[in-house]
């Protein structure tokens, strides 16, 4: 008994010099051995945004926080997502986390989910074809697309560019984040009549942007002046390719470089003038899952919905801010920021 007892104050002691900050429950959950399992079932390793994400849910749902968290790199890959989830039922973990790589498919495992008394958290793109889950955290890509559009609007007129011939290298087809960047946007190419002359999807990758770029600037050389990636990643390879081909890209260029995520790579090249505006999502939900699970653990009160703050960035100040009707039927204006070294540092 004694020893027990000692062997009970040892581990609590270890567990609060390992992990100063964490909660007193926490701390005697971790000490017992009784951690929370979690599945977090995560789209690949497309992205620089993808790497940050992945790495703030780990260290949110670490062992000194109380959490044995399983983690499957699904490599963009559909049919390996759902056995990924699937796979967690079988282990009958307590909560399973979905980042969705595409928005629909989903009732089904969703059912089994809620069959075996699962919760499932979803986290970053949205499920769109069931509502069978608990939770959500994200940004809603949507305004993403707005602000793009009105910032894009706000831009030509300031530099009286009449014409906008655009091409797009859009994200994973049919993922939430592409479906709603593409119909943010899409709403001023309607309203503006700008000549959208074609879209094609970069997979989220430097490589599929580069590649589409390569095979747009054959195709529609001497004919555009503005792309608009879907991702910082797409926007590196597009630009090298554009570099290739001789395209000067930036606000003395020839082409307006129009981008999403705003990761730390990325704030560098708005920077630089490469990117002339950078929409971020922000990727950093492991912190707001972590303690999500804790509530639903202590049955406490929880968000079914949490939207992540996501601020707009640009090369200069000829757009100050943008307004827009937000995804949610509001008016809203929100400022654009000025990208300076402190801000290129603070990034993810
Ligand atoms: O923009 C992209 C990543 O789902 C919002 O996925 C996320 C997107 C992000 O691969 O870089």
């Amino acid at each position: 008994m004694k020893k027990a007892i000692a062997f009970g104050l040892t581990a609590v002691m270890a567990a609060s010099l390992a992990a100063p900050v964490m909660a007193d429950s926490s701390v005697a959950e971790a000490a017992s051995g009784d951690l929370i399992t979690v599945g977090f079932s995560q789209v690949g390793h497309e992205s620089d945004w993808r790497t940050a994400s992945t790495n703030s849910v780990k260290e949110a749902f670490s062992k000194d926080k109380g959490f044995d968290l399983q983690f499957v790199d699904c490599d963009n890959d559909s049919q390996k997502q759902i056995e990924s989830v699937r796979n967690f039922i079988e282990q009958q973990v307590d909560y399973i986390i979905i980042d969705p790589i595409v928005s629909t498919g989903w009732d089904t495992v969703l059912t089994e989910a809620q069959d075996a008394d699962i919760p499932v958290i979803v986290i970053d793109r949205t499920i769109d074809d069931s509502d069978k889950y608990t939770a959500w955290i994200g940004t809603e890509t949507k305004n993403e697309g707005l602000a793009a559009g009105a910032w894009l609007k706000e831009y030509a007129k300031a530099k009286n560019i009449s014409d906008l011939n655009i091409l797009v290298i859009s994200g994973t087809t049919g993922s939430s984040a592409q479906i709603g960047r593409s119909t943010g946007f899409d709403e001023y190419v309607k309203s503006e009549g700008w000549n959208k002359l074609d879209e094609q999807t970069g997979d989220f990758t430097q490589d599929g942007g580069q590649k589409v770029m390569e095979s747009y600037c054959k195709s529609y050389e001497g004919k555009f002046n503005v792309v608009v990636c879907q991702n910082d990643n797409e926007a590196f390879g597009a630009i090298d390719a554009m570099k290739q081909a001789g395209i000067k890209v930036g606000p003395d260029g020839d082409v307006i470089v129009i981008s999403f995520d705003a990761c730390k790579a990325g704030l560098q090249d708005t920077m630089d003038g490469l990117i002339t505006a950078d929409f971020q999502c922000n990727p950093l939900q492991g912190p707001d899952c972590a303690k999500l699970v804790k509530q639903l653990a202590n049955g406490e009160d929880y968000e079914k919905q949490t939207f992540m703050a996501e601020p707009w960035y640009c090369h200069d100040d000829t757009v100050k801010s943008v307004s827009y009707k937000n995804a949610a039927g509001k008016d809203v204006t929100e400022d654009m920021i000025v990208v300076t070294q402190d801000i290129v540092d603070a990034g993810y």
